[in-house]
């Protein structure tokens, strides 16, 4: 996979493309990855990429040249990437899209700053709409890392270990079950016997039983819309009893 970020400011991606996962990923040719200036593509002789707004108002508008001059250079270089505009007017970005997106041969990804850039730019260049999320940026910088970010780690082999993207939260809609490491008793608190046990389908289990709980508890909105597999019902409905079971004791103690 192929990202090439056009940006203002290149410099921004430097730590990003250094650390972690994404330097693991770019050593191991998993990823190739370039931060482009966007002034590289102006024609005068100040670099400038901003204008004032036709009709009026503050802020700055980026100009279409250099921007058009940008995308046409990277989408040549990459043949069959696609254009991706960060802006807050786009589709909301999930583990979905970020699927999709790890389908594609290249990523060119524009990041905008001041107001925004000039719409004919949006309409003929621009092949995707993205926005990380309703609420406002300084620019489309960290917008572009969240989703390389994203979609690097679902590239095969990334990772490292086995399938362990698959296995993370929402890859089957729910989140992840809880996690616990040593020591066994941490502040008086201990770990939850069964993992101790050794009992690997009971530990599945228990898993599968975290993951409903904490998504019904947290992210009720996640588990609305989605079918339940035989065995998540089966959870549920024994919570179901159990939760029946307090109630009458409960109504009892009352009476
Ligand atoms: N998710 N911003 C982009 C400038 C801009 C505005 C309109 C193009 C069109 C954002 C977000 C975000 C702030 C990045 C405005 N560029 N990007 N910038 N939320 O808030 O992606």
């Amino acid at each position: 996979m192929f990202f090439t970020v056009l940006t203002i400011f290149p410099e921004m991606f430097d730590p990003f493309w250094e650390h972690g996962i994404i330097r693991r990923a770019i050593e191991q040719k998993l990823i190739w990855a370039s931060a482009i200036n966007i002034r590289n593509f102006a024609e005068d002789r100040h670099q400038v990429t901003d204008d004032r707004p036709y009709g009026g108002g503050s802020g700055m508008v980026m100009k279409p040249e250099p921007l058009a001059a940008a995308i046409r250079d990277a989408s040549q270089t990459l043949p069959g990437a696609k254009t991706v505009l960060l802006t807050p007017q786009g589709r909301m970005f999930n583990q979905q899209m970020a699927r999709e997106l790890a389908a594609c041969v290249g990523l060119v990804l524009v990041c905008g700053r001041y107001e925004g850039v000039d719409e004919r730019i949006c309409h003929d260049l621009i092949d995707y709409e993205i926005s990380i999320g309703d609420y406002v940026l300084t620019g489309g910088e960290l917008a572009a890392m969240i989703i390389i970010d994203a979609v690097t780690r679902l590239i095969p082999g990334a990772l490292g270990g086995e399938d362990a993207a698959e296995k993370d939260s929402f890859s089957d809609g729910l989140l992840e079950h809880a996690h616990y490491t040593r020591p066994r008793v941490f502040e008086g608190r201990e770990v939850p016997e069964v993992l101790l046990s050794g009992h690997h389908q009971e530990i599945e289990r228990w898993r599968l039983a975290s993951s409903l709980m904490r998504t019904l508890l947290k992210r009720p909105d996640l588990l609305k819309n989605r079918e339940l597999r035989d065995e998540e019902l089966e959870v549920l409905k024994s919570w179901g009893s159990q939760i029946g079971e307090i109630l009458k004791f409960h109504r009892r103690k009352h009476e």
